[in-house]
Formats: structure tokens, sequence, C-alpha cells
């Protein structure tokens, strides 16, 4: 017979060599027709399967409330820092997402990672934390730098409102609740913060929709796809600083000396 060619690419999630682009074997036309939104685009081609409704709505909630947190944050601050400077908008976007990181937006995955673990051991949240301390880890998802126990992150709130109306299961933001209830004995700023809510509701949307097995939940947390969700949104709000930067015309950002110590 045949032997076919060994190819230099694999591809399994897009194909544009038929009359329309598919997207996980949909469709463009059905994709529109259907009146998919960008949650469903985004469940074809990283998850390459159709969600339920309340799964797509969720992580269009998800890209709404991450697109922009004002323009002190890092990333906002260096796509304008760079904006200033008279980059083009891709050098903007990407020096604002390259401040993405364990500290700030991408602590998603690894709130997952330890939440998932934590939980499916069954340690007590005094357990969990304490171990984390013993190894010198920051829990991922927990403490903000103007969040605390008196002003909440509306976002978590949102998001935790939306999951608890429509998730057949909560157990993992319950989980992560109760880690805050106990790290909020410890300092009033460890509150359970953006990425650890994404994090722990995303264990729960992948485990309760029943439209993952148990190998793909571990795979899909092993690999990390959810600081994508982050990274996704907030190149929106990166865009719109470096074109607000841009129309107002800025001049060229340089940091005033009294602001720096210089010591020896
Ligand atoms: N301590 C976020 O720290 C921050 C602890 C902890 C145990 C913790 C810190 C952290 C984990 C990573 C994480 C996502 C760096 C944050 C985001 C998106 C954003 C951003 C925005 C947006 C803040 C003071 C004391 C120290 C620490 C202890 C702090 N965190 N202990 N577990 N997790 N979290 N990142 O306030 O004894 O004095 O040494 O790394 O989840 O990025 O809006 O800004 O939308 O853009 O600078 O919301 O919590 O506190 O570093 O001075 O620490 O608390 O060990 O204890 P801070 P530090 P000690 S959401």
């Amino acid at each position: 017979g045949k032997v076919r060619a060994p190819t230099h690419i694999v591809s399994t999630i897009s194909d544009d060599r038929g009359e329309e682009p598919c997207y996980a074997g949909v469709p463009m036309s059905s994709i529109i027709e259907q009146g998919f939104g960008v949650g469903d685009v985004i469940c074809l081609l990283w998850f390459k399967r159709s969600l339920p409704r309340y799964c797509t709505q969720f992580i269009e909630i998800c890209i709404i409330l991450c697109a922009d947190h004002g323009p002190c944050v890092s990333g906002a601050h260096n796509a304008i820092v760079t904006a200033r400077a008279g980059k083009d908008l891709v050098s903007c976007l990407v020096s604002g997402l390259l401040t993405i990181g364990p500290r700030f937006g991408g602590a998603v995955d690894d709130a997952a990672r330890y939440f998932k673990d934590a939980c499916d051991r069954s340690l007590t949240p005094y357990e969990f934390v304490e171990s984390m301390k013993k190894k010198g880890i920051r829990v991922p998802g927990i403490g903000h730098r103007i969040k605390s126990r008196d002003n909440k992150d509306k976002r978590v709130e949102l998001l935790q409102k939306f999951a608890r109306t429509h998730f057949p299961s909560v157990k993992y933001i319950e989980y992560a609740v109760q880690v805050e209830d106990y790290t909020l004995t410890k300092a009033n700023n460890l509150v359970l913060n953006v990425d650890g809510a994404i994090g722990s509701l995303f264990l729960d949307l992948l485990a309760g929709s029943g439209m993952f097995t148990k190998q793909e939940i571990d795979e899909i947390v092993d690999i990390g796809y959810l600081n994508g969700l982050f990274v996704l949104a907030r190149s929106i709000g990166l865009i719109g600083h470096t074109f607000d930067q841009k129309r107002l015309k800025q001049p060229l950002y340089r940091h005033p000396w009294e602001d720096v110590l210089y010591t020896k």
C-alpha cells in the first residue's frame, strides 16, 4: 500500500484546507449560525470540545473581569512605559505580558495545582498552609497588594456568585475559601485573590461538568492551561493602555530621582 511520508508538524485543533476553516471540526458557518461566543471558541481551540453554556459563560466572565485592573499594576505599567518610548503595539503588548508570572496574574495554574492536591488529599487548611510555609512557598492564589479582609476583591465575589448559582459542584472553591479563612488569621491582606478564585473554580468546572475524564483533568492542570485565561484577558487591557498613551501623546517616561533611594 501507500506509505505516508512523515510530517514535520502534527496539529489537532484547526484546519483551513476545506471550503471553510474549522475549529475542532466545527465549520465557521456553524460557529456563526449557532451564535457561538468567544467562550465557545476557547473551548474548541483549547479543550477541543464544546462545553455547556454555563461553562462558556464562566470563561467569558473570567475574560471580562480580568481584562484590566488599572494603570498601576505591573503589566499595564510596562505597556505604558513602552508606549511612551514610542514603540509599536506588539512591543507594548509583549512588554506588559512579560510581567505575568508567579506574583502577578500568572498564579492561576499553580493555585489550581496546589489547591487540587491539598483538597484531594483531604489536608486541612492548617496542614496545607503550614506545609507550604515549611517548604518556603507562598500559597499561589492567596494575597494581594491592595485587597484585604475589609476591602475584598469584587471580582472574586462575582466569580463565586456565578459558580455557586450554576455549577453542579463547588468543592474546590469551598476549600479555597477555607484556606483564605485560615490565611486571614495570619494577615489582613492574605485574601483569596482573582488568580486563586479562577484556579479553584476552574477545577470545579472541570470536575463537575462531566465533560472531562480524571486523566484529562490531571493533564490540563499539569500542562497549565489556566494562566492562558489571564494572559488572554489582560491583553485586552494592555492594548487599551497602549492606545491611551498614544492618543494622549505622552512623552518619554523617566522615573524621578526623588523616588529612588540611592545607597551604597
Ligand atoms: N505572604 C500577591 O504580596 C503578593 C503570601 C504570604 C503565604 C502567600 C503575594 C503573593 C501569591 C501569588 C499570587 C496573584 C505578591 C495576585 C494579581 C492580579 C491583579 C494584581 C493587582 C490584577 C502580594 C508580606 C508577608 C510575608 C509573606 C506573606 C504574602 N503572600 N504567605 N502565602 N500567598 N501571592 N499572585 O502584599 O512573615 O513578613 O515574611 O506572592 O497569588 O496579580 O491588582 O495588583 O488584576 O492585576 O507584596 O489583581 O501575596 O506582601 O510580599 O510584602 O509579604 O505576607 O511571606 O510574610 P505583598 P509581601 P513575612 S493577583
